[in-house]
């Protein structure tokens, strides 16, 4: 298999606007990046990743963009951007930018005209229908939206205010890649790019069996020769590292986007853990693991992530966010950081901060959310039981502001911050973290140091053990000599281990655990959320 530096690299996500702000208007900005970039290299990640902060309307937190060579002021100015950049390649770091191009604000000039008569020159930027289909979008219940001033409905994969981009038309094309290409002149190191499989449409638009099933959205024909196309106008021209954010989709697909020989992208995100298993299910994500390596080693590289600003807060959604608070979260890194493909970590995550419950709909802010709440309650069903039933998966669980330290605000802002903050600040805190050699963060940071020095956690196969077994879940991965065993309690049962004597008896040092170190004649019986890692000779 073929070494390349971001096959090794480990992924910082930073989601600004919770980061950390300097201005005191209550959104974290990219100063407040450029003041923080010490404590994220101290941590030993080798990329930040920072989601869009370009002009934008902001109904969906930057995934809207209105001018796509501008930084929208909320975080900053250009010069801010450009002295970011700087600061992050001279920390010896890389920057990669979220690239959203399936779709753009509807106040974007191009919108703006395209809208305006069916005889305007950007009319063709969009997509146009003077019927609807019976699609669902993500955020609403028909992917058409009516236009009054031409009669005639656009195209929505998100909310009405995020009108899809025609890729059909070369013009459009065109004007994304030489966008691409501002930006990477800069000299940024890559893009993740957002719901890039939606790029390309189904010819037709024909109603679908299933609208609640919106699949239909992703993967359709023409999408891989888009993809095709900008490698090579934009992308195969930059040293740079590709993330692909693809939903719907199985490994045998996977590899049509990300294998090494395709000149399409480099890596990818699926959805099967994080769109697909509300709560943590052992056979589920053992079966989702195995499938993945299967069908992808040696091919294409994947990625290991359990939440990001999208997804309810890991210790909440998989582990146990009170009791085992630091083991689940030690656990579930120790597993994110040796599984095959690169490990993401997500602001906050590496100090075990948990998802919020608000009290009320108000103090939520996500379009996704309330777009849903609504369309809910008009059913006329009880809007106390759909904001319940609406609250474990809520994005807004992740997107609380970074949590710095015990004193007003956690430290995040002088203002009032965008969105509340969780009030277990007191508790949970980057100056706690730092100051506690046991903490999730000293943990993180041993992980991604073991990444530095033992090839074996990137480039070595993954072979599972116990497969059935409904709390353990144990592998070993291979690399040349080097044989480790990765051997996880993801359950709040202790829990025996009976490892085969020939295993047993060849456990030669403990590289990592999140318990004290047990005495070698003690029986494995594994603690709630105990996760340790063995050499073996
Ligand atoms: O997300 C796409 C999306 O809908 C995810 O929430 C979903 O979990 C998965 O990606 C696909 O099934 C991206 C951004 O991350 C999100 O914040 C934006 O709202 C959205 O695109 C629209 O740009």
């Amino acid at each position: 298999m073929k070494k390349t530096w971001w096959k090794e690299a480990v992924v910082y996500q930073v989601y600004w606007r919770s980061f950390y702000d300097t201005d005191g208007d209550g959104y974290g900005d990219l100063q407040g990046v450029i003041e923080k970039l010490d404590y994220i290299r101290s941590l030993g990640v080798d990329v930040v990743w920072l989601n869009p902060c370009y002009g934008s309307p902001d109904v969906d937190n930057g995934y809207d963009i209105s001018d796509y060579r501008s930084i929208m002021p909320k975080a900053g100015s250009m010069e801010t951007f450009d002295k970011l950049l700087k600061e992050v390649h001279a920390r010896g770091m890389k920057l990669i930018m979220d690239l959203v191009v399936n779709h753009t604000s509807d106040q974007h000039p191009w919108f703006i005209e395209s809208r305006s008569s069916k005889d305007n020159p950007k009319r063709d930027y969009y997509i146009w229908r003077k019927e609807k289909n019976n699609w669902r979008s993500y955020f609403t219940p028909s992917t058409w939206e009516f236009d009054e001033t031409t009669g005639e409905f656009y195209f929505h994969s998100f909310a009405t205010e995020q009108p899809d981009l025609n890729w059909s038309n070369p013009q459009v094309r065109e004007e994304i890649y030489s966008m691409m290409r501002f930006w990477l002149d800069k000299g940024i190191d890559g893009f993740r790019m957002d719901v890039i499989n939606l790029l390309a449409k189904q010819e037709g638009f024909p109603d679908s069996d299933n609208p609640d099933n919106i699949s239909y959205l992703g993967n359709n024909p023409g999408i891989h020769e888009y993809l095709q196309e900008m490698h090579d106008q934009v992308l195969k021209h930059y040293d740079i590292f590709t993330v692909g954010e693809i939903p719907f989709v199985s490994p045998e697909d996977g590899v049509l986007y990300v294998g090494e020989h395709r000149g399409e992208l480099n890596t990818l995100f699926h959805f099967e853990v994080c769109d697909y298993m509300a709560h943590w299910d052992m056979q589920r994500f053992k079966e989702i693991q195995k499938r993945w390596y299967d069908g992808m080693w040696g091919k294409g590289w994947n990625s290991q992530f359990l939440n990001n600003h999208d997804h309810t807060r890991l210790v909440t959604r998989f582990g146990n966010d009170t009791t085992y608070r630091v083991e689940s979260a030690k656990c579930f890194a120790t597993m994110l950081h040796t599984l095959p493909g690169m490990p993401y970590v997500y602001q906050g995550e590496e100090i075990g901060m948990t998802g919020v419950r608000f009290a009320s709909i108000e103090d939520y802010n996500d379009i996704a959310l309330k777009n849903k709440y609504k369309e809910e309650v008009a059913k006329g069903r009880d809007p106390h039981e759909v904001f319940e039933s609406l609250l474990h998966l809520a994005r807004d669980n992740s997107r609380t502001p970074m949590q710095w330290d015990a004193s007003h605000n956690a430290g995040f802002s002088e203002g009032q911050p965008w969105l509340k903050l969780n009030p277990n600040f007191k508790e949970i805190n980057v100056e706690q973290a730092l100051a506690d050699p046991d903490s999730v963060f000293y943990y993180y940071q041993k992980l991604i140091k073991l990444r530095k020095e033992n090839e074996v956690m990137v480039y070595g196969n993954y072979e599972p053990i116990f497969e059935d077994h409904p709390h353990l879940y144990a592998y070993y991965r291979t690399f040349g000599d080097e044989k480790w065993l990765v051997l996880l309690n993801i359950s709040e049962e202790e829990t025996p281990c009976n490892l085969p004597d020939e295993v047993s008896s060849r456990l030669k040092e403990t590289i990592i655990r999140n318990y004290p170190e047990r005495a070698a004649t003690e029986e494995m019986l594994l603690k709630p959320f105990e996760a340790c890692i063995y050499r073996i000779v």
